[in-house]
């Protein structure tokens, strides 16, 4: 395992900030003078390819312009992942800059420890004043924060709960949609702060994540294009091991037709693994307004009719799926651009871009129709990867590319250096700081080390841990199978090169002329596991497997 000694760059004063990156000459004074803001925002399942400052197909259709800003006039990321490709691990890795295994947030629903020490409470009692709304996802009450309106659980995209110190965490239903809400919330607390003080504002939105409902003025957007299919749409898994086979995301064969695609109009004969669908597209119709469900339905209902008189074939409907899913999607990500422009707009104004961090990221890549899926959790580039652009005039120059690999655990150790802070606790992520000048540092980590723990659970994505050095990627997929029908006990490596085989869709962990690259990663991976002290998945470098 290759890790430099500015592991944890957190320390107490500019100067000391600028002797351990030399090469941030100028910056010194910024971080002296007037220590920056931080604005995180991060979207919940936003894939890069769905983001036009990455490029991708998608995004010729369905641009993100003001998403985009912050990329023009900062830094556009694009190595950036994460350790555990799931939403509460990634929040709980982002507050502590600690990996799973060491949060206790290995899976979605319970794990972390609350005394872990998180970043916005040591830039509280350094005089910050901090925010969090939206999405929180924890289960524990947020902590370091001077005030927090987050929606409960999920969320829900139609007149969500939100909790605030003032209702003492009971949640309270207000009329709205998600994004623009926590927007809202987000600008009236920037209005009312202390303007003395510099602030630290986490914005999480609850879109695009599923079931992926748009905003009423954005239901027609998009109808009469039709998206490009990934040229893996109709993977067959052919060299890959078992559980690329078995898990349980695919827009084919595992996408409601009542809750993922909003068709409520199938209300006989429904196969019995659609029925929770029915019930839980229910749910969230019932939370609409009447005028909203009228809304709705005026533009879902003649699609529907016209989808379901068509007879499809299953590869017809497959797509007809895709094209749904996929349109709603955008759909909830145009309101999030417009959204982020409001509150760039906002920042602009209010003179605050200058001495403010501004970062956009989000909590796990997502399979856009790639290997035919949806939803993440695999070490297969679309989850493991997310968008990451980052705007600080004071160090980053406009249009800058980062190709460097950063990881959610160097979230937190970022903003205590900028903000001068010392962490009482060793974390295992970096400051990206060293990395703002577009310079590639001497120092920087070779690899990324990766795991998923959250089997059996929803979409039954087996176990499995890895290392990407950028190039090769080798994965460790184990564990007990649970029952006959979803698997058995496996423990096999899979190995892609990411320069021929970027969608990774042939494993080379068998073919010899890899030899050497799987031995490497194997020691790697094993260094891994001996120095973060992995207790589940661990190898044994001399049993061949
Ligand atoms: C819910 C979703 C899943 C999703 C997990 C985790 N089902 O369980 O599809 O994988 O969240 O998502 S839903 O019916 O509730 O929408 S995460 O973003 O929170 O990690
Ligand atoms: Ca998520």
């Amino acid at each position: 395992m290759k890790n430099s000694s500015l592991n944890n760059l957190s320390v107490a004063t500019g100067s000391m900030l600028c002797a351990l990156f030399a090469s941030c000459t100028g910056n010194e004074k910024a971080v002296q003078s007037e220590r920056p803001n931080i604005i995180h925002i991060m979207t919940d399942d936003h894939a890069f390819q769905a983001l036009s400052a990455y490029g991708g197909a998608i995004s010729k259709i369905a641009p993100t312009p003001n998403i985009d800003r912050i990329a023009q006039k900062g830094m556009i990321f694009q190595r950036a992942y994460v350790e555990n490709s799931i939403s509460a691990p990634s929040r709980a890795t982002l507050l502590t800059g600690l990996y799973s295994h060491k949060h206790g947030q290995e899976i979605l629903t319970n794990g972390f420890k609350p005394d872990n020490t998180v970043f916005p409470e040591l830039l509280q009692q350094a005089g910050y004043q901090t925010a969090i709304v939206g999405k929180w996802h924890l289960q524990v009450e947020p902590k370091g924060f001077d005030y927090y309106k987050i929606l409960k659980n999920q969320g829900d995209y139609y007149n969500p709960e939100f909790a605030t110190k003032e209702t003492n965490g009971e949640y309270v239903r207000e009329e709205g949609y998600a994004t623009t809400l926590t927007t809202d919330y987000a600008i009236n607390w920037l209005d009312k702060r202390d303007k003395k003080k510099p602030f630290c504002l986490l914005v999480h939105h609850k879109a695009p994540h599923r079931n992926f409902m748009p905003e009423s003025k954005y239901y027609d957007l998009y109808e009469d294009s039709e998206f490009p299919y990934p040229d893996n749409f109709f993977d067959d898994y052919t060299s890959r091991g078992p559980a690329a086979k078995s898990q349980q995301m695919s827009i084919m064969h595992d996408m409601t037709m009542g809750y993922d695609l909003k068709v409520n109009e199938l209300n006989d004969n429904l196969p019995p693994h659609l029925e929770w669908s029915k019930a839980d597209w229910e749910k969230a119709r019932a939370r609409m307004t009447p005028k909203q469900l009228q809304a709705w339905d005026a533009a879902y209902g003649p699609r529907n009719k016209a989808m379901l008189e068509a007879n499809l074939s299953a590869k017809e409907l497959a797509k007809w799926k895709y094209q749904r899913y996929i349109k709603d999607y955008m759909r909830t990500i145009k309101s999030v651009d417009d959204q982020i422009g409001r509150l760039l707009d906002y920042l602009e104004e209010n003179k605050l871009m200058d001495n403010t961090i501004i970062v956009y990221t989000s909590d796990q890549g997502f399979y856009m129709g790639e290997h035919g899926w949806f939803d993440k959790r695999f070490m297969y580039e679309e989850s493991f990867r997310t968008p990451l652009l980052i705007m600080y005039p004071k160090m980053i120059k406009a249009g800058s590319v980062c190709n460097e690999l950063v990881q959610n655990i160097d979230y937190a150790p970022t903003y205590l250096a900028l903000a001068g802070v010392e962490s009482p606790v060793k974390m295992d992520g970096r400051s990206l700081v060293p990395l703002f000048s577009g310079d590639k540092p001497q120092e920087w980590r070779e690899n990324l080390y990766y795991h998923y723990y959250d089997y059996p659970a929803i979409h039954m994505v087996r176990r499995h841990d890895g290392v990407f050095d950028g190039r090769y990627k080798l994965i460790h997929f184990y564990g007990e199978g649970k029952g006959k029908d979803e698997g058995a006990d496996i423990e096999y490596f899979e190995l892609y090169d990411l320069l021929t085989d970027p969608h990774e869709m042939k494993n080379v962990y068998n073919d010899t002329a890899y030899k050497e690259h799987a031995d490497r990663l194997r020691k790697e991976l094993h260094g891994y596991q001996q120095d973060l002290d992995i207790v589940e998945g661990n190898l044994n470098l001399n049993e061949k497997i």
